[in-house]
């Protein structure tokens, strides 16, 4: 199934024009840090993914999604946009979420990602599955937590939310509106911040 749609990618990227590509779908599940970014990469790369799966299971990614990711994939993670995120790239790139990363928390995510074992997280296809078939697994809700508790106090704070999210662009209200209503919906006990048997619920733990 993977070699088959790696072909698919390279050939759509080929030709540029296909207006659909057959991917590995892992359901309508949510992709919640991107939750954390400004509409033009977060809530429009939701949408874009919701449109291009309209119902759960679809096995398709629309080129209109597709731009959409590779347009962040270049934001975010591949600033010289040669299609690949290397160590120095994706540790920058999650350092928006933990000033502090350190070099084994890089090279574990890189590692979870790199399908050829070649040490980068290339475009196509190890990004593109990554957004299509989202891990959730409880490794993958314990490596965003870490990520995202920056203090390492065992708690994801709504400040630390706020911090990650403005670091990623968005203004303090929509940053609050988005972590109120995604991340403080799973926060049971009420007090403001997330314990990681609060936050695992978001990864459907
Ligand atoms: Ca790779
Ligand atoms: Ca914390
Ligand atoms: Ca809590």
């Amino acid at each position: 199934m993977q070699v088959m749609c790696q072909v698919l990618v390279a050939l759509v990227c080929a030709l540029g024009v296909s207006p659909v590509l057959a991917v590995p779908y892992g359901g309508n599940k949510a992709l919640g840090r991107l939750e954390l970014e400004p509409y033009e990469h977060g809530a429009m790369l939701h949408r874009t993914r919701r449109q291009a799966f309209p119902g759960a299971g679809m096995p398709c990614l629309t080129v209109t999604f597709l731009t959409e990711m590779k347009g962040r994939f270049s934001d975010r993670i591949d600033p010289n946009d040669d299609g690949k995120a290397t160590f120095k790239e994706v540790k920058s790139y999650l350092s928006n979420f933990n000033p502090a990363v350190s070099d084994a928390q890089v090279s574990g995510f890189i590692t979870r990602r790199d399908l050829n074992g070649n040490g980068r997280i290339e475009f196509i296809p190890e990004y593109i599955l990554d957004i299509a078939t989202p891990d959730m697994t409880p490794e993958a809700a314990a490596e965003w937590f870490s990520l995202e508790d920056g203090d390492a106090d065992g708690y994801v704070t709504r400040r630390e939310l706020m911090r990650i999210a403005q670091h990623l662009g968005m203004t303090p209200q929509q940053a609050d509106a988005s972590v109120s209503s995604y991340y403080m919906s799973v926060d049971t006990d009420d007090d403001d911040r997330l314990s990681f048997d609060e936050y695992k619920v978001l990864y459907g733990q």
